[in-house]
């Protein structure tokens, strides 16, 4: 280990944080088996041997949407070829057929469709509620739900208080993308900016509302676009301590905008799980979401920093399918999960939305 490193570690035994300059380092010169080496201390002493799952599904209401991300594979114009727009009833019947599995948590996501609202979106919360009574529902992004106060011409706090009585329980993190105005402006300029996707973050947070963040990376950011990036997540934490957990999603480059780029490697998805689990001391949980990543990079993160194999998801999601995921159909098993967790040597945890832990698989 060479001396730079050294002291960050020393600095990690210790539990005092690394800066941005720290952070930048480890991302341009680290060595990744020490990187590893260092995450996977951080991991450790917060969650020994533990990885966690859930049993979940996705809920697309549609694809359409007024953006044009450059990354996105997923959105589609209203009425053109390969969009869908499904009704309130075609929903409730998608959730009613999970009325005797045993999930916990429904993840709601899709398109920033023109014509539904906030309106709409309470009774589709409260339909979901109304079938299966005891589920979490985390629902719509922050570009989603700034839309839905704009349109409804309503305050954030007054808009996520109103979902919220519907039976809204936490907030995805998608929309993150990456902070910095510039590269935001170059791959998703139509949309809110960083400011307003952490100001409802802040709001839901002090609601009791908790949330998740992401950041995609792999496409044009450098290096120090990632770092401020984490920066803005790890003061927003400081200040409210309402993330539970940060997922990573590496740009995946088929049939969108930005196919001409190539993909980062494992390597440097597995640089980017450690770094994001060492500069971010305050959000307690790393995710490594396999529908995205594909199952075995996911299994390998596990030991570079990442805790949390998200859910089974019963393949209810087409974001990464269609953006060229190796996961065509995604769908884990609960008894799959857990194997493959075991197979790599750590301990499958079920959890619920929360963190609390419903069974140790040991
Ligand atoms: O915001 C879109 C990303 C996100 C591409 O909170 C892409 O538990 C890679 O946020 N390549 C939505 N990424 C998904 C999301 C998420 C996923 C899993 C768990 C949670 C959680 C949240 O998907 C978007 C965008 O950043 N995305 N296109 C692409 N081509
Ligand atoms: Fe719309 Fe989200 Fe795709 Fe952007 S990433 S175009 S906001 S669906």
């Amino acid at each position: 280990m060479d001396i730079k490193t050294q002291n960050i570690f020393e600095k990690i035994k210790t539990g005092k944080r690394i800066n941005a300059d720290e952070g930048l380092f480890l991302y341009e010169h680290a060595d990744l088996a020490e990187l590893g080496l260092m995450a996977d201390f951080i991991k450790r002493q917060k969650f020994e041997n533990k990885v966690f799952f859930n049993r979940n599904f996705h809920l697309e209401p549609t694809n359409v949407c007024i953006h044009g991300c450059k990354f996105c594979s997923y959105s589609r114009k209203q009425g053109e070829q390969g969009s869908w727009e499904l009704s309130m009833e075609e929903l409730l019947e998608t959730v009613k057929k999970y009325a005797d599995k045993r999930v916990t948590e429904v993840h709601v996501v899709g398109g920033v469709h023109p014509d539904r609202d906030l309106n709409y979106y309470c009774q589709l919360i409260a339909g979901i509620k109304s079938i299966l009574p005891e589920i979490h529902i985390k629902a719509f992004t922050a570009v989603e739900l700034d839309y839905m106060f704009k349109k409804g011409k309503i305050s954030a706090e007054e808009g996520l208080k109103k979902l919220k009585n519907c039976g809204l329980n936490s907030i995805p993190g998608g929309g993150a993308e990456i902070f910095d105005p510039q590269i935001r402006k170059k791959v998703c300029h139509e949309k809110s900016d960083s400011t307003t996707w952490l100001a409802i973050h802040q709001k839901a947070h002090l609601l009791g509302i908790p949330s998740n963040a992401t950041m995609l990376y792999g496409h044009i950011e450098d290096y120090s676009h990632r770092i401020d990036h984490l920066q803005k997540l790890r003061e927003l934490q400081d200040l409210t301590n309402g993330f539970n957990a940060f997922i990573p999603l590496k740009f995946k480059n088929k049939n969108n905008l930005l196919s001409g780029i190539r993909e980062v490697n494992y390597t440097e998805e597995l640089r980017n799980y450690a770094v994001s689990r060492i500069f971010l001391d305050n959000i307690p949980h790393i995710k490594a979401y396999w529908p995205m990543s594909g199952k075995d990079l996911a299994l390998l993160s596990l030991s570079f920093g990442a805790d949390d194999m998200d859910g089974t998801i019963d393949d209810s999601t087409k974001i990464y399918s269609m953006a060229g995921s190796e996961e065509a159909k995604p769908t884990l098993t609960s008894s799959v999960m857990i194997r493959i967790i075991k197979d790599a040597r750590h301990t499958p945890v079920e959890r619920d939305s929360e963190y609390n832990e419903l069974q140790i698989f040991s």
